[in-house]
């Protein structure tokens, strides 16, 4: 449906509850606080569901809007949520019961009753700022979060997905008089002790292939062990693949529990690889240049089997 329709449907809804996507990054959180935000400057009952993997950077946007563990919603609304088993444990008890389901996700799987879906957005906050525009006036308190989700998403506009009406956004956003320096400083101009440990690691052992062209990173539970590091620490590693010269295939192996890792797989703008095809090879998705899977098995075998993908999708 069109923004102008999402927009009237929110409009004659209360009791809204808004879902964020599993290990919920700046645009799943900053898209459903906005939207929160945007529906109780409307006199609206809206929350979040509690979302048990958010990490501290993120749930600044998130706090004032967490549900009560008693809250029964009229509505459900999904952001940035791509498939349903992007759903985390939580939430999975309203898989069949989404009411509207926003995102910007190519491989987005259509499973609200209705949709609002528009992949040529970099951001899902692009859209909820469509939205929110629909339903009312830009305050700060909806604007912050909308910015943090644009500017995460893009990597603080430097990703290829960054467009014009990206900008257009953020610049919107930005006239309200937020602080978007702070928020800036907090995504990308910081990094923990722990962090850098953990880069200093996977710089360390990682392994290329394709003569150069592709690069393994890996994080074992082990390292994160050894480390003592956290979801705090380990936001967002697969960017680290993507920026050494002459690599267009990164991929990042993140050991979620023994034998079970989480590919985030990153790729150069040339087309030589679409992420998002080999990672639906692997069941995953995602975008041309970034995408995931879950992959089980040894690292070795986990290796082998995405290094298969990788092969098949190439384009020469
Ligand atoms: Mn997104």
């Amino acid at each position: 449906m069109t923004i102008q329709e999402a927009a009237g449907l929110l409009r004659r809804q209360n009791n809204v509850l808004l879902l964020t996507h599993r290990r919920p990054d700046g645009d799943t959180v900053g898209c459903a606080a906005g939207l929160c935000a945007a529906l109780r400057q409307l006199g609206k009952t809206a929350f979040l569901l509690r979302n048990p993997d958010i990490t501290d950077s993120n749930e600044v946007y998130a706090a004032p809007y967490w549900a009560p563990e008693d809250f029964v919603p009229d509505f459900v609304v999904s952001v940035d949520i791509a498939a349903k088993s992007l759903f985390f444990p939580e939430a999975e008890v309203y898989f069949d019961k989404i009411d509207l389901a926003i995102d910007h996700h190519p491989s987005f799987g259509g499973f609200g009753k209705a949709c609002c879906a528009d992949p040529s957005r970099a951001a899902c906050g692009e859209i909820v700022y469509d939205i929110c525009r629909e339903l009312g006036e830009i305050t700060p308190a909806v604007a912050l979060p909308l910015y943090a989700a644009v500017a995460t998403d893009t990597g603080c506009f430097v990703y290829a997905n960054t467009t014009a009406n990206t900008h257009r956004v953020a610049a919107r956003l930005l006239e309200t008089g937020i602080d978007y320096f702070s928020v800036n400083k907090r995504h990308f101009r910081t990094k923990t002790r722990k962090r850098l440990a953990l880069e200093a690691a996977m710089l360390g052992e990682m392994e290329f292939f394709q003569e150069g062209r592709g690069v393994f990173m890996t994080v074992p539970l082990s390292l994160m062990e050894r480390i003592g590091a956290t979801e705090n620490d380990a936001e967002d590693l697969s960017a680290l693949a993507g920026i050494i010269e002459g690599v267009d295939c990164g991929a990042v192996l993140r050991e979620l529990r023994p034998g079970e890792w989480k590919l985030s797989l990153r790729t150069g703008a040339n087309g030589r690889v679409n992420a998002s095809r080999v990672c639906q090879r692997l069941g995953g998705g995602g975008h041309a240049m970034a995408a995931g899977a879950t992959v089980l098995g040894t690292l070795e075998q986990v290796k082998s089997q995405i290094l298969k993908a990788i092969e098949a999708e190439e384009r020469f």
